[in-house]
């Protein structure tokens, strides 16, 4: 498969595109975690040619953003048919439901439900991993990730819903990516140790195209970044 071209992020001096012109477009950062599982939603779709990434730049970000496409100003957004939608979980949602290529939720009610209690537990995950971060014990992010290994002996994986990659996985890799650099490199914590299915599925993921085409994860900038958010609660 060929690369796929990535566009230089949007600083406050760019022009804005030619909005709701019929284009549709993902606006996002390479580095953001939630703007990531769209982009993977995107990618496994293979809609690389219907849905244009706009990458910004948080830092600087251009005016126009906040003005005329998202006044909520933040990233993950998509553009779509004269409308603008935001937040991660609802937009891999939007694309799988409202777009073509391979189906991302299997067609099975259980399933279906046990993504939904999935993604009700994902603030708790996200929590008992930044506790650790905010401290020195790495008891509660062993808990999230127990709870983690629990989930996937649900179906006969390797995936959250089984056999197929779905929007379950796409939930939660982007920040089990993240938080396995931090855990490692900080807390010398190994996440795989003890945890087959943890392991197994960490592979799996890594195997899929429409994922490690998003992985741009810089060991040293996130510890630095996760340093930021909670030093001074240290
Ligand atoms: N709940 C939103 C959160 C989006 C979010 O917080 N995005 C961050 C980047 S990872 C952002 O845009 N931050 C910029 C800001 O808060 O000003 C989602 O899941 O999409």
């Amino acid at each position: 498969m060929t690369t796929e071209y990535l566009p230089h992020p949007l600083d406050a001096t760019a022009e804005e595109p030619a909005l709701f012109d019929g284009t549709t477009r993902l606006y996002m950062t390479y580095k953001c975690p939630l703007a990531q599982r769209v982009w993977i939603t995107r990618n496994y779709k293979g809609l690389q040619d219907k849905i244009k990434l706009v990458p910004l730049n948080l830092q600087n970000r251009p005016a126009w953003y906040k003005e005329k496409v998202y006044s909520v100003n933040k990233v993950p957004s998509l553009e779509h048919n004269g409308k603008v939608m935001g937040e991660s979980i609802d937009l891999i949602k939007y694309v799988d439901t409202n777009f073509q290529g391979p189906s991302l939720l299997p067609n099975d009610a259980d399933k279906k439900k046990f993504f939904e209690e999935l993604l009700s537990h994902i603030d708790q995950f996200e929590g008992l991993v930044f506790t650790t971060f905010k401290g020195d014990s790495t008891t509660e992010a062993g808990t999230a990730f127990d709870h983690l290994e629990h989930a996937l002996t649900k179906y006969d994986g390797p995936f959250l819903l089984g056999h197929e990659f779905s929007l379950a996985d796409i939930t939660f890799i982007p920040l089990v990516e993240r938080f396995q650099i931090n855990l490692s490199e900080v807390f010398k914590y190994d996440i795989t140790a003890g945890r087959p299915k943890v392991t197994a599925w960490i592979e799996a993921v890594n195997k899929i195209d429409a994922y490690k085409r998003t992985k741009k994860t810089d060991p040293k900038e996130i510890v630095a970044r996760y340093k930021m958010m909670f030093s001074a609660n240290k």
